[in-house]
């Protein structure tokens, strides 16, 4: 069935992607709104579009490739983010825009036993996984690191939970057979990079490869993946950033020694110190590629200097994560970090997905509080006050507060 007004929609956003580098400056017509964003290095106002194809109310960050952010207010109520709402990151402005199903071929080449190209259909007929993850781009949150760090100025809106289905990795390499030797598993999609720039490739450890978690997702939240988050196929790394989620998936190569490539060598590298934390402005560090998420929570039912009603308890509520593992539990302080007071959990649908939480506060005298909120992941982390630097502003955790004033 082909809804009209759907196609105009697609049209024009097609063309908003085709417009290129629109720049933030140009105050463009088609934000229909801008989100303050708060960020601590000021010029934190974004433009609210929903001019992408498929996509709801989104902050943009940036036009062309396309980085759109959830806005805090799309995560209430919910752990599934809605596709329509989910955040969008590519790295290249050429990305694919509509991909011929029948030709599309899944590549399993290097040191294996024997390369194959797999069709949808034969993907499509492989045992299937089902998996609740979160995605969450080794830059969320970046916006917030003092002193500022260049990248995408992000909020905390880098970060969504969906339903994958799939095949398993392992399945699929199982088919080519690895050969001896194999010390890696690389990488790449459909998206092309301009002149002389590396291709957007990613590597995985041959055991983590074959881990039977990594899996081929082709569904997202019920639905087939949209173009913008990978279609036909993408990478689900459970627990590790997104960087390593690579969309539009159609090459696979198992690698006889280590990945040097720009991605690996180069980008998305942490500092080897305990927290990926280093001084402000230190270089010289010892790095390793960026891997595991850590434990994370957020209130999503209040912004931050909302007003309440005093003499009234306050219902809290948002969404929390472990990282790696599951949450072992969320607390909340009402005198920043010196009490703290267990929330209740809600179901829990997987350890690599949002858990969410809720807390009711004691009557609320007049004047302003302070709610913060911290997770602990089954692994035993908790999320602390200190927040970490690094000159890549990855992997951001500290609590969260947000300020609400009662009268
Ligand atoms: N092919 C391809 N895959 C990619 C990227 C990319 O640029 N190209 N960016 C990665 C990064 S850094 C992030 S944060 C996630 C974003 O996934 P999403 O757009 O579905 O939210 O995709 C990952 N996979
Ligand atoms: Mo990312």
């Amino acid at each position: 069935m082909i809804d009209l007004t759907a196609r105009i929609e697609r049209r024009r956003a097609l063309s908003l992607l085709a417009a290129g580098g629109a720049g933030l400056a140009a105050a463009p017509l088609w934000a229909q709104a801008l989100v303050d964003l708060h960020l601590p290095g000021g010029n934190g106002a974004r433009p609210l579009v929903t001019d992408f194809p498929g996509k709801g109310p989104m902050i943009l960050q940036r036009s062309r490739a396309p980085l759109l952010e959830t806005p805090m207010s799309a995560f209430d109520g919910q752990v599934f983010t809605p596709n329509d709402r989910f955040f969008v990151r590519w790295h290249y402005a050429d990305i694919p825009t509509a991909v011929d199903v029948a030709r599309f071929r899944l590549s399993v080449l290097g040191a294996v036993k024997k390369p194959i190209r797999l069709t949808l259909a034969e993907l499509l007929a492989m045992p299937r996984v089902e998996l609740a993850a979160i995605n969450q781009c080794s830059g969320n949150s970046r916006g917030y690191f003092e002193p500022r760090v260049p990248g995408a100025q992000w909020g905390n809106g880098a970060i969504g939970n969906a339903r994958w289905v799939g095949v398993r990795l392992k399945d699929v390499l199982d088919r080519a057979g690895i050969a001896p030797g194999a010390v890696q598993v690389r990488f790449s999609g459909l998206d092309t990079p301009p002149p002389d720039a590396p291709i957007f490739a990613k590597s995985l450890d041959l055991a983590h490869a074959m881990d039977g978690e990594v899996m081929i997702a082709f569904q997202m939240n019920g639905a087939q993946l949209p173009m913008l988050h990978g279609f036909p196929l993408r990478l689900i790394v459970p627990g590790w950033y997104s960087t390593y989620w690579v969309k539009a998936l159609d090459r696979i190569e198992v690698l006889a020694t280590p990945d040097t490539g720009y991605w690996m060598e180069k980008a998305y590298r942490i500092p080897a110190t305990p927290g990926a934390s280093v001084a402000p402005g230190a270089t010289g560090f010892p790095t390793v590629p960026i891997n595991r998420m850590g434990p994370r929570a957020f209130i999503t039912n209040i912004a931050d200097g909302a007003r309440v009603t005093a003499q009234a308890p306050l219902e809290l509520c948002g969404l929390a994560m472990g990282g790696a593992s599951g949450v072992a539990r969320v607390e909340l302080s009402a005198d920043r970090g010196k009490s703290w007071t267990p929330a209740r959990l809600g179901p829990d649908q997987g350890k690599y997905g949002f858990r969410a939480w809720d807390a009711v506060t004691p009557a609320l005298a007049p004047g302003e509080h302070g709610f913060a909120v911290r997770c602990t992941s089954a692994a035993g982390e908790t999320q602390a006050f200190e927040p970490i630097w690094n000159p890549g502003g990855f992997m951001r955790n500290a609590i969260e507060t947000v300020t609400v004033r009662a009268a």
